[in-house]
């Protein structure tokens, strides 16, 4: 994660047909949802029985059709899953678009059709879909990084991808026995960040973390377990934890948290550097992360953010995830007149947490406008933070940021059915 890179040596999932089977992405069609009102669909009953004629002729099944009233058009929309070979499925889809005075596609590809919306997971066990799809695998190390050239800790950290990998959502999650050494590690962590967060966390850290210390094991000598941290965040506001192979990419990672779903990694960082690591490691997701999302407001707003980002173009992802990197990542707010840190890159880093509150950085008010177009380093402190005065205030400006977002339908989250609703209207 020093440098994101593509090529990573993965273990190739044949068991089920979701994936990809000797480099040809069987179900790569199955991606495709159409969004679409045929013409005149209010006059001529037999509208829907003529486009499904079209899908017959090129021998494309639909998995799923939703169908409503439209608000856009008079009569009704459509919106069905296609399955079938990706030439035919084009075909089809020319034929189909001729009848229709208003047409979607939601697809993988839509690099290659400047028309198409980005594929984005509907239902939370979508997510499976993301495991083979990792920028770099966990454990892949740049030279640079400090575990390089220490074969036990590449060993070990190739033993979490792997579990990671074969992870399907329901499924408990892996249960995983530290190391000694492991443990040591986030001992030093632990002891050094506990005696920081009083002065430096926010109040929303420092209510939650005594419970995690009572229910789930947050102890100086003991590593928690995702498990019971997943099942502690659903008990407080729905979130869940999933274990991840390595780097996910932005758009993916921001999808999860429209199912307040949280990708976590699981292994540890390298001994040799407890006091800041660039990458996210357990210490990490477990004290930067997880108190807050225990939060009711803030898991609202992490939420937000995730359903901002599905199906958006490129550059709103650029700028949703500088978003996430300056709230959520590095994020200060201001309480009864003093400056606290809030974001799990800080809460993570006994090195940066004390470093935030110092006078060496820059500071500016968070406005998504100007947050989201923001540069910054990775592998360093930062030298600016973007400050809040709360997460009710900081998710108010964001969904305002969102309605921007050029997307031609709405989403709503159904939480009984863990599942993202696509509306013709916002
Ligand atoms: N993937 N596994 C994982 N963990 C992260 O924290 C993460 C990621 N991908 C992208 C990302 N963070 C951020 O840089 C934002 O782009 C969301
Ligand atoms: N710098 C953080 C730490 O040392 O815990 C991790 C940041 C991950 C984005
Ligand atoms: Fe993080």
């Amino acid at each position: 994660m020093y440098q994101r890179q593509v090529s990573f040596d993965k273990p190739t999932r044949v068991e089920d047909s979701a994936y990809i089977v000797e480099g040809v992405d069987i179900q790569e069609a199955r991606n495709t949802c159409l969004l679409f009102s045929p013409k005149d669909s209010s006059l001529s009953s037999g509208a829907l029985a003529n486009i499904l004629a079209i899908f017959k002729k090129h021998d494309i099944n639909l998995v799923h059709i939703e169908s409503r009233s439209s608000l856009r058009v008079p009569g009704y929309e459509f919106f069905v899953e296609a399955d079938g070979k990706s030439g035919a499925l084009g075909r089809a889809i020319e034929d189909v678009k001729e009848q229709c005075s208003y047409f979607n596609i939601i697809s993988r590809d839509y690099k290659d059709n400047a028309t198409a919306v980005p594929w984005f997971p509907r239902r939370i066990r979508d997510l499976d879909r993301f495991a083979n799809q990792i920028l770099s695998y966990g454990s892949e190390l740049d030279s640079d990084h400090p575990g390089f050239t220490d074969p036990e800790y590449r060993k070990r950290r190739k033993y979490f991808a792997d579990i990671a990998y074969n992870y399907k959502h329901g499924e408990p999650l892996p249960h995983v026995d530290y190391t000694k050494e492991e443990i040591e590690t986030w001992g030093i962590i632990f002891r050094n960040l506990t005696k920081l967060y009083k002065t430096h966390a926010c109040r929303e850290y420092n209510h939650v973390f005594p419970l995690l210390v009572d229910n789930c094991g947050f102890r100086e000598d003991n590593i928690p377990q995702l498990e019971d941290v997943s099942n502690f965040l659903r008990d407080c506001t729905g979130f869940t934890l999933r274990p991840v192979a390595g780097l996910l990419s932005s758009r993916d990672f921001l999808a999860g948290l429209a199912f307040r779903v949280f990708h976590s990694t699981q292994y540890i960082r390298h001994p040799s550097k407890p006091m800041y690591t660039p990458e996210p490691d357990v210490c990490h997701e477990l004290m930067g992360h997880v108190p807050l999302f225990a939060d009711p407001a803030f898991a609202q707003f992490s939420q937000e953010i995730g359903l901002a980002s599905l199906g958006a173009p490129d550059d709103y992802i650029e700028k949703l995830s500088t978003i996430f990197w300056f709230t959520v990542e590095y994020g200060l707010c201001r309480q009864d007149g003093e400056l606290k840190a809030y974001g799990a890159g800080l809460l993570s880093s006994y090195g940066e947490l004390e470093y935030c509150l110092t006078d060496k950085p820059q500071l500016k008010d968070f406005e998504p406008e100007v947050t989201g177009i923001t540069k910054y380093p990775i592998t360093q402190f930062q030298p600016l933070y973007y400050v809040s005065d709360s997460f009710e205030t900081a998710k108010e400006k964001t969904i305002k940021f969102a309605n921007s977002i050029p997307r031609p339908f709405g989403v709503r989250y159904n939480a009984y059915t863990q599942s993202v609703e696509v509306l013709d209207s916002k």
